[in-house]
């Protein structure tokens, strides 16, 4: 699909051109008089680039033939625009949201090129097909998260009866090495999916270079152009770097950590994202050293109620928390895997500075969009110069019709893997299957997995204040206890479950909040319930299932205005 190929439809044949010869006679003949009248050639049919004419047949082929067709094309800022493309559809980013509307598309026969391309992080690491989720993302850390718990487990089991006298130790080698064979299934089941679905795909960085074109480079830095009459931008994000000394030569980011081939040590994470709080748990629940540098609050947009708890529990299970500092500085004192770190860091509200030795600093202080180099201006698209984040209407399509774009890069919307596939699904659908359902983005359940998860939909308590008036909501609330930890006895009340009702509308349940085990397990469940207009009464009338953790959801009766105690004895 070399340049030539594209540099031939460029050429714009007449409108009585070659297919005219295959019409009847008869109305090829009135074509053929109406040209001559116009063109004054007498041989035909007649070549036309950009409205100038290039002369007869033989002539034509010869000016195309020669590339001199492109030439008048170009001049005057006019960029030729192919009446048939390569592709119907191409997909920049092969993540979430990508692969989804490429599976999609090709149910619908369409010919669909994915350009996916990872740049390896500061420190070399790169993977393969699949985006952030499935290499660097949501799975890996949900494996490493269940490795934390499976060593909770093992100190609740001699409660429970079992005896192992050996020595308990973890091997972070064989974990990772287990975490990324699987991975490994993964980015093969994909390249497999797309073959068979008939997607082509292409492991090369993709970029606009004008209208309906992309440009295609691979590792070898050898460049392709194709176009298609529809693009799909679902580039995601990759980790933001402090931009003090030492941060891109020193420090790792999730995009280093699931793969890291060695065991961290002594870890320093800075920033309190639920990226950070989920790393600094699974890391401590393997018995490494862990402290958070957090600058200001935990969980910046959760419902800071539950942010708090999380944090209370994560202190007591062995995470340090250093409140309300940045790094400034970061050295190396000795090499090695891993080596040893000095970090400086200076009090966020004050001229107080502090010095501590690490062995890794995990930097998970927000992801950037893979918006800015990827030729959006040669196009004309928009996005918010600030954040970098594109500007979609509520069908996923950007200021230039024929670009649309889904998933993490999206402004103003969730930056969750199911919410890029519904996205990519849904857009696919309307483009190619009449469909006309939209992604909606109100309601998305979520988790986040710290040592105790949690799992919310719906409004935080403060958002919903803000939104209908302390007076106009109710939040019932309790703690609870698992049974399963009851036997161990072990963090009783801990666990917490929250719901926040809309007064003015029968109660509606606007807000879900869950801290507990299978966090996600429980939400997931309650979030369809809430798609369908769930009220506190129904909650109410719905039988609990004994002895579970959700089964509390359908006895809640404490209201926090009335400032009683949610405390549980037992179950
Ligand atoms: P991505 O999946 O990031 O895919 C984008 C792809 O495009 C990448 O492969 C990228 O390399 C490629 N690309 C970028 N630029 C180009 C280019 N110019 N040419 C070619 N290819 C390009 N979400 C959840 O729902 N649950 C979780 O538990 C969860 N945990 C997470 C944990 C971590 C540590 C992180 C970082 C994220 C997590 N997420 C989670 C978020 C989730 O990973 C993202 O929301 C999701 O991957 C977004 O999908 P996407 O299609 O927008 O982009
Ligand atoms: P977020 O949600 O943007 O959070 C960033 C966190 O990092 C937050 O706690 C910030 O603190 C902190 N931060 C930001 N800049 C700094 C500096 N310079 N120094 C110290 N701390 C800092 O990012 P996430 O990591 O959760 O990632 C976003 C996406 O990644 C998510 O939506 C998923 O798609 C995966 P603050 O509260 O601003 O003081």
């Amino acid at each position: 699909m070399g340049s030539a190929l594209r540099k031939s439809k460029a050429v714009r044949q007449a409108p009585d051109g070659g297919p005219e010869r295959r019409e009847p006679a008869e109305a090829a003949q009135k074509v053929q008089e109406g040209q001559r009248e116009v063109t004054t050639e007498t041989s035909h049919p007649v070549g036309f680039v950009q409205e100038k004419k290039t002369g007869h047949h033989e002539e034509t082929l010869k000016t195309n033939t020669e590339g001199k067709a492109q030439k008048p094309l170009e001049m005057n800022s006019h960029t030729p625009v192919p009446r048939s493309y390569d592709y119907d559809l191409i997909i920049i980013g092969g993540g979430s949201g990508g692969l989804a509307a490429a599976k999609e598309a090709a149910k619908y026969e369409k010919k669909v090129l994915v350009l996916d391309f990872v740049k390896p992080t500061p420190l070399g690491n790169s993977w393969g097909l699949g985006g952030t989720c499935v290499n660097v993302g949501c799975i890996p850390k949900k494996l490493m998260h269940q490795a934390a718990l499976l060593g909770q487990a093992l100190q609740d089991a001699r409660k429970f009866g079992w005896q192992f006298t050996e020595e308990v130790n973890h091997s972070w080698m064989t974990m990772t090495e287990s975490v990324q064979n699987y991975i490994g299934s993964l980015n093969w089941g994909y390249r497999v999916a797309l073959r068979e679905k008939s997607v082509t795909y292409e492991n090369a960085y993709g970029e606009f270079v004008g209208p309906h074109t992309v440009k295609a480079t691979n590792r070898r830095g050898v460049e392709k152009l194709y176009t298609a009459e529809r693009f799909l931008i679902a580039t995601g994000e990759r980790p933001r770097y402090l931009g003090i000394p030492g941060d891109r030569e020193y420090c790792i980011s999730s995009d280093d950590l699931f793969s890291l081939p060695y065991c961290p040590g002594k870890t320093l994470v800075v920033g309190a994202s639920y990226v950070a709080l989920e790393c600094a748990g699974f890391l401590a629940g393997l018995g490494l050293d862990v402290t958070v540098m957090v600058r200001s609050i935990l969980l910046r947009g959760f419902d800071q109620d539950i942010a708090n708890k999380i944090g209370e529990y994560m202190e007591e299970h062995g995470v340090k928390f250093i409140r309300e500092f940045v790094p400034i500085k970061v050295e190396q004192i000795e090499e090695g895997t891993p080596g040893i770190l000095k970090v400086t860091a200076k009090s966020a509200t004050g001229n107080e500075i502090i010095e501590a030795e690490y062995n890794t600093v995990l930097l998970a202080i927000g992801r950037d969009s893979c918006t800015r180099n990827i030729g959006l201006d040669k196009v004309g698209v928009k996005i918010n110069e600030k954040t970098g984040k594109v500007p979609v209407n509520d069908e996923e399509q950007t200021n230039v019709p024929y670009i649309y774009a889904v998933g993490d890069i999206l402004q103003g919307k969730l930056e969750l893997t199911p919410v890029a596939i519904q996205a990519g699904r849904l857009l696919v659908r309307r483009l190619y299957a009449g469909a006309t359902s939209k992604c909606d983005y109100v309601n998305v359940p979520t988790t986040v997995f710290t040592p105790l998860e949690y799992g919310a939909c719906g409004y935080s308590e403060e958002a919903a204040m803000e939104k209908f008036g302390e007076e106009n909501i109710e939040v019932y609330h309790s703690h609870f206890w698992p049974l399963e930890w009851t036997v161990p006895s072990r963090d009783n009340n801990k666990c917490y479950a929250k719901i926040i009702c809309n007064i003015q509308d029968n109660e509606r349940v606007i807000g879900f909040h869950v801290l507990g085990p299978n966090a996600g397990e429980v939400t997931q469940g309650f979030a369809a319930a809430m798609k369908c207009g769930m009220t506190k009464e129904q909650l109410d009338n719905t039988i609990g299932i004994h002895p579970v953790c959700a089964e509390v959801f359908t006895t809640l009766s404490v209201t926090k205005r009335s400032g009683e105690s949610t405390l549980q004895a037992g179950c």
